[in-house]
């Protein structure tokens, strides 16, 4: 075999180690986006939205009202009623999608008060305003009382970080925030995109919480309603399964074998 088939047969067969991987059950993925102004009104200073927010499906809720929704698609509740969680407007509200300040009304967590999340159909896509981070903010999607997948600041530092880290919002050396040149640490801010990869990541319940010091500030929820992959990079037009792939990558061993016969 002709060393440029081998590389390319080897390639061949990382597409399908990719596939397969990307097919398995508890693949969820997630992306940082700078997210967009107010996709309705234009407005800057109500944190960023998602770029999804006005794909067919989706629903957003951005707590200007001052209230979490506690009947209709999204119903809000507190494992502590609310007694350190809340929905509230102060300085650590998290910036828009070019960092400008949010003057809205947006959901704060607190360690001991997890804010629970039910919705009236399936999920295959969440997004959040994530903003002001601090380690222990994390993140847990269930199917009824199944745990699909949980996130915590670690992960979106360990997939390169936040969008923003904002001045607006000064820290500490922990997870989510990162060192500026003039030695402070600012915290991070961004859209963050959690989506199903499969029709076995679907969820219809996420959980918010924090572990340890330090709140977990959110704006602006967008919830996308599916039962199977959400394409993350073609807003969701239906792509071909593992089936496809692999019938694809045949194909491609069969081209080369024809290849090498008429050489
Ligand atoms: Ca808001
Ligand atoms: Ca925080």
């Amino acid at each position: 075999m002709q060393l440029r088939q081998l590389t390319a047969g080897i390639a061949a067969l990382a597409a399908i180690a990719s596939i397969l991987s990307a097919n398995s059950a508890q693949a969820f993925s997630f992306k940082v986006t700078d997210g967009v102004a107010n996709p309705t009104t234009g407005l800057t200073n109500q944190g960023a939205y998602s770029e999804f927010a006005k794909l067919k499906g989706t629903t957003t809720v951005d707590f200007n009202s001052g209230k979490a929704p506690t009947d209709g698609f999204a119903k809000y509740s507190f494992s502590n009623k609310g007694q350190s969680s809340s929905v509230r407007s102060d300085m650590w509200a998290p910036v828009g999608a070019e960092g400008e300040k949010n003057t809205s009304s947006y959901l704060a967590a607190f360690q001991g008060d997890n804010v629970i999340i039910n919705l009236a159909k399936n999920l295959n896509y969440f997004g959040i305003n994530w903003g002001a981070a601090h380690t222990g903010n994390t993140y847990s999607f269930y199917n009824g009382d199944k745990l699909v997948r949980s996130f915590n600041t670690k992960d979106i530092d360990q997939a390169g970080g936040f969008a923003t880290y904002s001045a607006l919002h000064s820290g500490t050396n922990e997870a989510g925030a990162q060192k500026q040149q003039n030695g402070k640490y600012y915290q991070g801010n961004g859209y963050v995109h959690f989506y199903a990869d499969s029709e076995d990541d679907i969820f219809n319940k996420i959980v918010i919480s924090q572990a340890g010091g330090g709140g977990f500030e959110t704006d602006n929820h967008s919830f996308h309603e599916g039962s199977g992959k959400f394409n993350f990079n073609t807003e969701s037009v239906p792509e071909p399964g593992v089936v496809m792939g692999l019938m694809t990558v045949g194909g491609f061993f069969l081209r080369q074998r024809r290849r090498a016969k008429v050489a």
